[in-house]
């Protein structure tokens, strides 16, 4: 496998890379640069290799399905070329495509989702999300007077990322732990948080946590968004298929000895919220409601979506 495939898949599997928007440009763009650099023989072969490196990469991380489109929007098209040429230039150039589309939604999403925040709010977000933040941001840059609260998001503490860019930025932000969400949720105007994977009936595939800020809101009445590129839309749960929880090693939440060799660690990283605790879903194509998912992804989509092997 080529260098450019297997490093990218490591850093994406040892969460060098991280966050759903971030692995789906980094995937895309490695195998534009795979495509780029392809020096075999014909075009069959090229196929079948683009092939092996579209699955190996996308096998890197399981839950967020922006990876998966990444990839598949990089690869889309290449069995139809008539030449190796052809099909390398349309690869490379799809991946561009979407790495600067994708990377627009954010700013998009940035720019609607700032319009939901008023003067004086205080937020709470979760882990490490890009859109989430861009949101967040952004009512600080338009001048609003925004308080912030971001969860530790145990175990790999992203939210300390979080923290940091938000007071990098001159944002009032608070680090929690994460089994505070109930206790802060009274201080809380709003709730903002990112998306591995939204379903097609609405429901929420993030950070583990993420249901139980989604709780504690709806004890509270505090409104709950998501943010989330449609990129982070499953095609494949239109026909049922389930989202695969990845669960990460143990040695990720105790130390070697911590702990009596016969007990049991679980690490599950994402938890599913549904849609009835989500007031929103923040899009780069307007806001829209959980149960609107399916329709949004059908017309984006078209035919293609209905066309799964
Ligand atoms: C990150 C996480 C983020 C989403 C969205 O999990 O759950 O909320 O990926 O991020 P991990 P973004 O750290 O395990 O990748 O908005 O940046 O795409």
């Amino acid at each position: 496998m080529a260098d450019i495939i297997e490093d990218t898949s490591r850093q994406i599997a040892d969460m060098t890379i991280r966050g759903a928007g971030k692995i789906a440009r980094a995937g895309a763009s490695a195998i534009g640069e795979f495509a780029g650099s392809y020096r075999g023989g014909s075009l069959e072969d090229f196929l079948a290799d683009l092939k092996s490196a579209a699955d190996r990469m996308i096998s890197s991380r399981p839950t967020a399905v922006s990876l998966w489109n990444g990839v598949q929007s990089a690869v889309r098209g290449a069995d139809g070329a008539s030449s190796l040429e052809e099909a390398r230039a349309l690869v490379e150039s799809n991946a561009r495509r979407f790495v600067e589309s994708s990377s627009k939604a954010v700013q998009t999403i940035a720019s609607i989702g700032a319009k939901r925040i008023r003067e004086g709010d205080t937020i709470l977000t979760h882990c490490n999300s890009s859109a989430a933040l861009g949101v967040i941001k952004e009512a600080h840059r338009q001048g609003k007077s925004i308080k912030v609260y971001a969860t530790e998001s145990r175990p790999w503490r992203q939210g300390i990322l979080t923290v940091t860019d938000l007071a990098e930025s001159g944002i009032d932000v608070t680090l929690v732990i994460d089994s505070a969400v109930r206790s802060v949720m009274k201080r809380i105007d709003k709730v903002f948080v990112g998306a591995d994977t939204i379903t097609s009936d609405g429901v929420l595939i993030n950070k583990i946590g993420t249901s139980q800020l989604a709780l504690a809101a709806e004890e509270r009445r505090v409104p709950f968004y998501v943010c989330a590129e449609t990129y982070k839309f499953s095609p494949m749960t239109i026909f049922g298929d389930m989202v695969t929880i990845e669960e990460r090693d143990i040695s990720e939440v105790v130390k070697p000895g911590e702990v009596p060799d016969q007990v049991k660690v679980f690490n599950p990283v994402f938890d599913s919220t549904p849609g009835k605790y989500i007031d929103a879903i923040i899009t780069e194509a307007g806001m829209i409601s959980p149960g609107s998912v399916y329709d949004v992804m059908v017309r984006q989509l078209g035919g293609s979506v209905f066309a799964k092997e």
